[in-house]
């Protein structure tokens, strides 16, 4: 298993590591589980925090894969409770982000319990607009039946527009269902 190590953790654009190795995004609303995902794939419990809060990672989050590539851990977006500050400093750190040349494509999870919102409108907005490949993960898939995951992975489809390989890879972090696939599309994308 390849090792992965924070490196850096921004809490402003200035802050981002110069561009080196090919990144890779993790972008969903808050608590979507992209701390839980990030631990879940790379076997590294408790590496990103998981929280119990909803908005509690402000910051991006740099973790280098060896020589490979960078995970990057998005704060997300979404969470109402929070000042408008806040959420004024969170667009400017993940628009400065996706801008950024080094991001090799994002990966934008999804809830599978949810219906698309705004947030994850935009996100796929911007990711067109930067002409930034993505894929999409589901996630929490333990907390509905097996028979729910296509129709759902469908509907977040057709909410989104996506391409037919782009549909929603089934993940989950308590049973780890979709872990090596969701593994390989990192790798495959720092290739
Ligand atoms: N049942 C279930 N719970 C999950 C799963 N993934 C994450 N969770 C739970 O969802 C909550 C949020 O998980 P995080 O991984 O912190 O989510 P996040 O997207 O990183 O949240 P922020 O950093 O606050 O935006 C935690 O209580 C996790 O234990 C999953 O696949 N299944
Ligand atoms: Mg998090």
């Amino acid at each position: 298993m390849p090792e992965l190590q924070v490196e850096r953790v921004c809490q402003a654009p200035s802050q981002f590591p110069p561009p080196s190795l090919p990144e890779v995004a993790v972008i969903g609303r808050s608590n979507v589980g992209k701390s839980s995902l990030i631990n879940v794939i790379f076997k590294r419990k408790g590496l990103m925090r998981v929280s119990n809060t909803p908005g509690r990672t402000q910051a991006v989050i740099f973790a280098r894969l060896q020589d490979r590539g960078y995970v990057v851990d998005l704060p997300g977006f979404g969470y109402a409770k929070v000042p408008l500050s806040v959420k004024a400093s969170w667009a400017k750190l993940v628009e400065a982000y996706l801008k950024r040349p080094a991001c090799a494509a994002a990966c934008l999870l999804v809830d599978v319990r949810r219906e698309a919102g705004d947030g994850e409108r935009a996100m796929v907005e911007y990711f067109r607009h930067y002409g930034r490949p993505f894929f999409v993960v589901m996630t929490k898939c333990d907390k509905v039946s097996r028979g729910q995951w296509k129709p759902r992975a469908k509907a977040w489809s057709e909410a989104l527009g996506l391409a037919p390989e782009q549909t929603p890879i089934p993940f989950s972090a308590v049973s780890r269902e979709g872990a090596k696939t969701v593994l390989r599309k990192f790798e495959e994308t720092m290739e």
